[in-house]
């Protein structure tokens, strides 16, 4: 009986030894533990045994079993941190790999445009002024020379808000309240975006807007048409021509309409006269609706839309491209 024992032991721990896989180890567990496993069996043949062999026997098989469960016991552990091991090296993740499906986005061209107008303006020495979006009445209407029930407000398509405010319809209320805050001279550029109740193939409820405004004494319509000249040859960097067509704004006189065309180095027109924007002698109501006197001081002012120039110089024909913002859109510019 104890050979039988001291065999059945060393059997049990070779076997447990060599295995590689939980599952193999279970079955054998139960082939040795289990309900009709050898230990259970051999435990119940010690009532065959003669009553004074029982006890040693007996406790020989429990010590047999003891060791036989420790062993089962560790050699789960080793194949639980075997198969960890293994899953950590199969899921390691290198987290300072670059990450991928992320998608650089891309400056707007209408961004890119009112960057270089401001660069251009900086240089020629005007400074950048911004307001609110949000509007009263009295900048963006009453003190441009636009008083109430003048059919003029009638052409501005106003998103009007509660009480007397509105969305400015343009940025000269930005131009109105520096005036309002300091004294001349002024020579001040104001880029915003400005709304109209206006949607169709050629409008945007919403649109960029860059308005310039110089004030000093001796100011004149000629230098206007120079500082013009300057800005938009230097802007679409080649020689150009301006056409000034007169025109009708509340907050001007004389006011016009500026078309451009751009010359080849013979100096021959390359394409057809294009409006690029509206101008005129600051109307001497809305200087002294600032408090400036304008027998002392005159001003000129002019309005160029930055989604139209960002048309023209980057040759964009659908106004809906530069609403979506689809990145093969705008990583051409
Ligand atoms: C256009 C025309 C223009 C102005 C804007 C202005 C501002 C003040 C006083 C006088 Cl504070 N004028 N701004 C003047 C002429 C034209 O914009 O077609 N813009 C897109």
């Amino acid at each position: 009986m104890q050979q039988e024992i001291d065999g059945l032991l060393a059997q049990a721990n070779a076997e447990i030894d060599a295995i590689e896989d939980s599952e193999d180890l279970e079955k054998l567990r139960v082939h040795y533990l289990g309900k009709k496993g050898l230990i259970t069996e051999l435990l119940k043949s010690v009532s065959a045994l003669p009553k004074s062999e029982r006890p040693v026997i007996g406790q020989t098989i429990n010590a047999a079993k003891k060791v036989i469960v420790q062993q089962i016991k560790q050699q789960q552990e080793r194949l639980m941190q075997v198969k960890l091991q293994a899953s950590l090296i199969k899921e390691k993740i290198d987290v300072s790999l670059p990450g991928c499906g992320e998608r650089l986005g891309s400056m707007h061209p209408v961004t890119r445009v009112k960057q270089r107008v401001v660069e251009l303006f900086k240089s020629l020495g005007f400074s950048v002024e911004e307001g609110p979006d949000i509007e009263d009445d009295y900048h963006n209407f009453t003190a441009l020379n636009i008083p109430q029930h003048h059919p003029a407000r009638a052409l501005q398509d106003t998103f009007y808000l509660q009480d007397d405010y509105l969305l400015r319809t343009h940025t000269s209320p930005v131009q109105i309240r520096t005036m309002e805050h300091a004294s001349p001279p002024f020579r001040i550029i104001t880029p915003g975006r400005v709304y109209r109740c206006d949607s169709d193939q050629t409008h945007t409820p919403m649109f960029h807007q860059c308005e310039g405004l110089l004030v000093d004494e001796h100011c004149t319509f000629s230098s206007l048409k120079g500082l013009l000249h300057d800005f938009l040859s230097r802007f679409f960097e080649s020689a150009i021509e301006l056409r000034f067509r007169p025109s009708y704004f509340p907050f001007t006189e004389p006011s016009a309409e500026v078309d451009i065309r751009r010359l080849d180095e013979d100096g021959r027109p390359m394409n057809d006269w294009l409006e690029v924007l509206g101008c005129g002698m600051v109307h001497p109501n809305v200087l002294r609706n600032v408090n400036i006197d304008p027998d002392q001081f005159t001003g000129f002012a002019f309005g160029v839309g930055l989604d139209r120039l960002a048309m023209l110089r980057y040759r964009i024909h659908d106004l809906r491209t530069m609403f979506e913002n689809d990145l093969r859109f705008l990583q051409q510019f």
